[in-house]
C-alpha cells in the first residue's frame, strides 16, 4: 500500500515512454514516466515477454545518472600537456565544431603520414548501432585497432559452452520448469543477465526446485539457497570434475541423452579406466568424427563394454583421461567443500534429469585457468541432458535485425591494407590464443592493449577515441592503462562523466545518456524469449550532448570530408537511407534515425523478408517506437540436439572443436598443443587439453607475506562501473550481504579479524604485489577464513563529487579492486582473470 501511494503523483500526470536499461547485460525493456519533459520514474515494459514488466533496482538509479550535476556539459579541451593521475588536466570548454576539427586534423595527419594503423577505438558498453562508430571509423580510416571491452567482461564464460556445445554466447535458462539450479559464482537475484526475471521467478523456484550455490561468498542467492558450497576461490574446476565423477560412478547420468554401456553394466569404476573399444579419435589424429552417429556403434565393436553414445561425444575418454580419479574425497581437500556435500549436490542435480541447470558465471570462469572450469561446469549439463531441454539450459531465438552495409567499397588502398595489420591487443600471439569461435586470435584481449601501447607493439598508438568505457578503472592492473594513456599523444573520451579515463584525455566529449537521451537498439534474452528493444530519446537532452554511436561519427565524417577525405561521409550518406522514403541523411539526427530504422526494419516493416518470421509483427515504425519492444516466439526445445555447432554436432566431452582450435594455434606458432598450454599458464598436458579438466588456482604473492586470498563480487546496485556517483547507490549499499551504506568494506571472517585484532569500522590497508588500497574492515561470517572479499564499484578518484572522496583532489572513496588485482589473463579466451583469487593480499590497520 505504501508503494502504491508513493507511485500516485507520478501516475497522475505525464506519459510512459519505452526505452532500454543498460545498467547491466540483462538489458531490460523499460518504460520511463515523463512528466513535463522530466523523467521521473521507471518500470518494466509490460509488453516485454522477457522481463514481463519487471525491473530490478538499477533502472531507478539511472535517473540520478541523467540528472547528475557532475555530468560533462560541453566539450572540454585539455590545456595541461602533462598527463598523469593527480595531474590537473586544466580542461577548458570549447565548441563541438572546434573539438571535431581537432580530432579530424589528428586523423588526417596519420593518414597523410601513411600510418592510419596508429589510430585506435576503444569501446565499452554499446547498442547495436555500434558498428557505425566501432567498425566503420577504424576500417575506413585504415586501422585494425577497434578494441572492445568483451575480454574484461566475460569471454572465458563463453569459452565453456563453445567448446562443449558450439555456442559462443550467454545462455538462457528455463526457470519455470527447472527442478535443480546449480549456480557457479552466479548470483541471479542480484546480478548476471536476467535479473528481474530471476527475482520474479525465484520464489516459485524455491517451491519447485533445489538451489545450490557454489560461491566463496554468501551471496544474496546463496543466502536463500538449499545448499551453499563456499569453494576456495579458483578451485571450481576441481569441484565440477568431482561432480562429474560422482554422476558417472553412481550411474546417475542421463541415459537417453548420453547413452549407456551396451549391456547396461556401469564400468565407470573409480580409479579404473574403461576399455575403449571405440577407436580413439586422438590416437588416429582424426580431424572429424562425424562417422559416429547416434546409437550406431561401429560394426567392429561387439564387446558388451561398448558405450553407445547418443547425443554426446567422448564420455568414456573424459572418464579415462580425467574423471576416474577425481573422487569427492580428492576434491574436498582442494576445494574446502566436504565430500558428502559434493556427492549430495551432484546426485541431486542428476536426479532432476534434464530439468537441471548448471549456471556458469564469470565467477567460475574469469580465472587464470578458468577456461577448463568453464567447460567442466557446462559439461555437467551435458551429463544430465539439460542442454536444449525443457527446464534446462537454452539459447537465444533468432531475431530479424540486420547489419550495417559493407565498408569495403569505401576503403581506399591505404585503409584496405593497413586495417589488416596486427592489432594492438596481442590477439593471436603464442601467449594469447584468444580462441573465440575456434579461431586463433579470433577474440579480443582487451587488457593486453595497454601493454601493447606501452611497448609500442605491434605499433605505436598516436590517436585514440574511447566511448562508454573506463579502462583506467575497469581493468585489473588499471595502473597500466594510466601509464599507457599518459603516453598517448592524442586521446578523446566520449562520456557522460569525467571519469578516470577522461582525466588523461585531450578532448572530453559529452555523450547522451543511453536510457533517456539516445537512440539505439539492443538484443537480449530472458525467460525463453529473445527480444529487440529500443533505446529512445524520451527527454530533451540535457546540456550540449551528442549521441556517441551515430551523431559523433557523422560529424567526424563531415570534418574529414572537408579535409579532402570523404570516404566515411560517403559510406554514411550512401550506405544509409530512410527505408520508408529512401531519403539520404543530411545531418547526425537523421542519420541516427535512418540507421536505426534500417537495422530494425524486420521488426516493423511488413515488406521485409523476415517480418513476422521469428516473432512479433509490429505495425510500422511508429508502432515500434510506441511499444518499444519486439518479442521473439518462445524458444523451442530440442531443435539443436545432434545439430550443435561443434565438430561432431554433439555435446562434446572430448572436444574435437577445441582440439582443432588448439592445433591451429600451435601450427601458427610452430609449436605443439603442449607448447600452447605452457605459454598460456595451464598445467595440463597431452590429451587433457581436449577435455574439461582440473587446473589448480593460480595466485600472485607469497603466502607468508600475503596471507589472504582476495576475491570480489559486484553489487546489486552496480550499473557496471557507473553507479558510484549516485547518492542512492551509496545510501543503499547494504543491500549487498555484508556491505555498509556510504562505505566500501573489506569483508573478513571474524576468526581472522580476531587474530589480527581488527574491529568493524577499522580502516585497513590492503596490499597485493600490484598495489595498495584502503577500505573499512567488516567482520563477516559469509566467507571462509583465509579469504577476504570486497565489492567492486567503489574507489573512484574521478567521476564526480559523490563517487570520489574529493573529486577536485582526486582522492578515491574506498578502493578500486583493480589496483590490487594482478593483471592476469585466461589466455585461451583472452579474458582478464578478475576471479578465482588471482592476488594474495596482506591486511593492516591504517
Ligand atoms: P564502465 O566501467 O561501466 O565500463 O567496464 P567498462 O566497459 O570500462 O564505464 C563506462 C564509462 O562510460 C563510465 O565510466 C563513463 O565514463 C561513461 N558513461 C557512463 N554512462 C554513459 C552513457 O550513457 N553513455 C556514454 N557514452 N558513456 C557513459 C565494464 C567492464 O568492467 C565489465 S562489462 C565487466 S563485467 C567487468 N566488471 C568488473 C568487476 O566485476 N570487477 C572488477 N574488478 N573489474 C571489472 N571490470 C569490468
Ligand atoms: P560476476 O559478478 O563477475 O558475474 O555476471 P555475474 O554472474 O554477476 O561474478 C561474481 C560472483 O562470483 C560473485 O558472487 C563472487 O562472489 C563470485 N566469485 C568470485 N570468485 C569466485 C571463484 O573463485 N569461484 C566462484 N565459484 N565464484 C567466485 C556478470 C554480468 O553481470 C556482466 S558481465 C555484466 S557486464 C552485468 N553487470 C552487472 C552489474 O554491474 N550489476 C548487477 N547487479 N548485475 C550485473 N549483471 C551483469
Ligand atoms: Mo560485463
Amino acid at each position: 500500500a505504501a508503494s502504491a501511494q508513493a507511485q500516485q503523483p507520478a501516475e497522475a500526470a505525464g506519459k510512459w515512454m519505452a526505452s532500454t536499461c543498460q545498467g547491466c547485460t540483462s538489458w531490460c525493456p523499460v518504460q520511463v514516466k515523463v512528466v513535463d519533459g522530466r523523467a521521473v520514474h521507471l518500470r518494466g515494459n509490460p509488453l516485454a515477454k522477457a522481463n514481463h514488466g519487471k525491473i530490478c533496482p538499477r533502472p531507478h538509479l539511472a535517473l540520478q545518472q541523467v540528472y547528475d550535476p557532475d555530468r560533462v556539459r560541453q566539450p572540454m579541451k585539455r590545456t595541461n600537456p602533462e598527463k598523469g593521475r593527480g595531474k590537473d588536466p586544466g580542461f577548458v570548454p570549447i565548441s563541438w565544431d572546434e573539438a571535431m576539427d581537432m580530432l579530424a586534423d589528428r586523423i588526417m595527419e596519420l593518414r597523410n603520414d601513411g600510418e592510419p594503423e596508429k589510430f585506435a577505438l576503444f569501446r565499452g558498453r554499446y547498442t547495436y548501432l555500434r558498428d557505425i562508430l566501432y567498425s566503420a571509423v577504424p576500417k575506413i580510416i585504415g586501422s585494425p585497432n577497434n578494441i572492445s571491452h568483451s575480454a574484461i567482461c566475460a569471454e572465458a564464460e563463453k569459452f565453456g559452452p563453445y567448446y562443449v556445445e558450439g555456442l559462443w554466447d550467454y545462455r538462457d535458462y528455463d526457470l519455470e520448469h527447472t527442478r535443480y539450479v546449480l549456480c557457479w559464482g552466479a548470483d541471479p537475484v542480484s546480478s548476471n543477465r536476467q535479473v528481474p526475471h530471476a527475482i520474479n521467478f525465484w520464489g516459485n523456484m524455491r517451491d519447485n526446485a533445489t538451489v545450490a550455490v557454489v560461491d566463496p561468498r554468501l551471496s544474496a542467492t546463496a543466502a536463500k539457497a538449499d545448499e551453499w558450497l563456499p569453494v576456495i576461490p579458483g578451485e571450481d574446476g576441481a569441484l565440477a570434475v568431482a561432480m562429474a565423477h560422482v554422476i558417472l560412478a553412481e550411474g546417475a547420468w542421463n541415459k537417453t541423452f548420453v547413452g549407456d554401456f551396451v549391456d547396461g553394466e556401469n564400468r565407470f569404476v573409480p580409479g579404473q579406466t574403461v576399455d575403449e573399444p571405440q577407436p580413439s579419435v586422438a590416437a588416429e589424429g582424426a580431424e572429424r568424427t562425424e562417422g559416429i552417429v547416434a546409437g550406431d556403434a561401429p560394426t567392429s565393436r561387439t564387446s558388451a563394454s561398448v558405450f553407445n553414445e547418443i547425443h554426446t561425444h567422448g564420455v568414456v575418454q573424459w572418464w579415462n583421461l580425467e574423471l576416474k580419479d577425481r573422487t569427492p574425497e580428492w576434491a574436498a581437500e582442494r576445494t574446502g567443500i566436504p565430500a558428502e556435500q559434493i556427492r549430495r549436490v551432484a546426485l541431486g542435480f542428476a536426479a532432476a534429469g534434464s530439468r537441471a541447470i548448471s549456471w556458469l558465471s564469470p565467477g567460475a570462469s574469469m580465472q587464470a585457468r578458468g577456461g577448463y572450469s568453464a567447460m567442466a561446469t557446462h559439461a555437467l549439463n551435458g551429463l544430465v541432458g539439460s542442454i536444449d531441454a525443457k527446464g534446462g539450459v537454452v539459447a537465444k531465438v533468432k531475431d530479424p535485425t540486420g547489419s550495417v552495409p559493407d565498408m569495403a567499397p569505401y576503403q581506399d588502398e591505404l585503409a584496405a591494407s593497413h586495417s589488416k595489420y596486427d592489432k594492438i591487443d596481442q590477439r593471436g600471439t603464442l601467449a594469447f590464443p584468444s580462441l573465440n569461435g575456434g579461431k586463433s586470435g579470433g577474440g579480443v584481449v582487451t587488457n593486453a592493449a595497454a601493454d601493447g601501447m606501452l611497448a609500442k607493439s605491434p605499433n605505436e598508438i598516436k590517436v585514440a577515441i574511447a566511448y562508454w568505457s573506463n579502462f583506467g578503472f575497469s581493468t585489473s592492473g588499471s595502473y597500466r592503462w594510466e601509464q599507457a594513456l599518459s603516453e598517448l599523444p592524442f586521446f578523446v573520451h566520449l562520456t557522460t562523466n569525467a571519469s578516470e579515463m577522461s582525466m588523461f584525455a585531450d578532448l572530453v566529449l559529452p555523450a547522451a545518456h543511453q536510457l533517456f537521451e539516445k537512440w539505439g537498439y539492443i538484443k537480449g534474452k530472458q525467460n525463453l524469449h529473445s527480444y529487440v528493444s529500443l533505446n529512445q530519446r524520451v527527454i530533451d537532452p540535457l546540456w550540449d550532448v551528442k549521441q556517441d554511436e551515430t551523431e559523433v561519427p557523422f560529424m567526424l565524417a563531415e570534418k574529414l570530408a572537408e579535409r579532402g577525405f570523404d570516404n566515411l561521409y560517403r559510406y554514411y550518406t550512401e550506405g544509409f537511407a530512410d527505408p520508408e522514403t529512401g531519403a539520404a541523411p543530411t545531418n547526425g539526427e537523421e542519420f541516427t534515425e535512418y540507421a536505426l530504422k534500417m537495422l530494425t526494419r524486420g521488426c516493423w516493416d511488413s515488406t521485409h523478408e523476415d517480418y513476422g518470421k521469428y516473432g512479433d509483427r509490429l505495425e510500422g515504425w511508429e508502432d515500434f517506437k510506441e511499444k518499444g519492444v519486439w518479442n521473439s516466439h518462445r524458444y523451442e526445445y530440442g531443435k539443436r540436439v545432434d545439430n550443435f555447432a561443434t565438430q561432431t554436432g554433439k555435446v562434446e566431452f572430448y572436444s574435437e572443436t577445441l582440439k582443432t582450435a588448439l592445433r591451429g594455434h600451435a601450427e601458427r606458432h610452430d609449436t605443439t598443443v603442449d607448447g600452447v598450454l605452457e605459454a598460456t599458464n595451464y598445467v595440463g598436458r597431452g590429451e587433457l587439453a581436449f577435455v574439461p579438466h582440473f587446473e589448480p588456482a593460480l595466485r600472485h604473492g607469497d603466502e607468508v607475506e600475503y596471507p589472504f586470498v582476495f576475491f570480489e563480487h559486484r553489487s546489486r546496485l552496480n550499473r557496471e562501473g557507473r553507479s558510484a556517483n549516485c547518492t542512492w547507490y551509496q545510501a543503499h549499499k547494504n543491500v549487498d550481504p555484508g556491505d555498509e551504506n556510504w562505505s566500501d568494506v573489506l569483508k573478513m571472517n571474524p576468526i581472522d579479524a580476531d587474530a589480527l585484532g581488527l574491529d568493524d569500522g577499522d580502516m585497513v590497508r590492503i596490499t597485493s604485489t600490484t598495489g595498495t588500497i584502503t577500505a573499512q574492515l567488516k567482520r563477516w561470517e559469509g566467507l571462509r577464513p583465509g579469504t577476504v572479499a570486497k565489492c567492486y564499484g567503489q574507489g573512484h578518484w574521478a567521476y564526480g563529487r559523490v563517487a570520489a572522496a574529493n573529486f577536485a583532489e582526486h582522492v578515491p572513496l574506498g578502493g578500486n579492486n583493480n589496483e590490487i588485482l594482478y593483471p592476469e589473463f585466461e589466455r585461451l579466451s583472452g579474458s582478464t582473470a578478475r576471479h578465482g583469487g588471482p592476488s594474495r593480499v596482506k591486511v593492516e590497520r591504517v
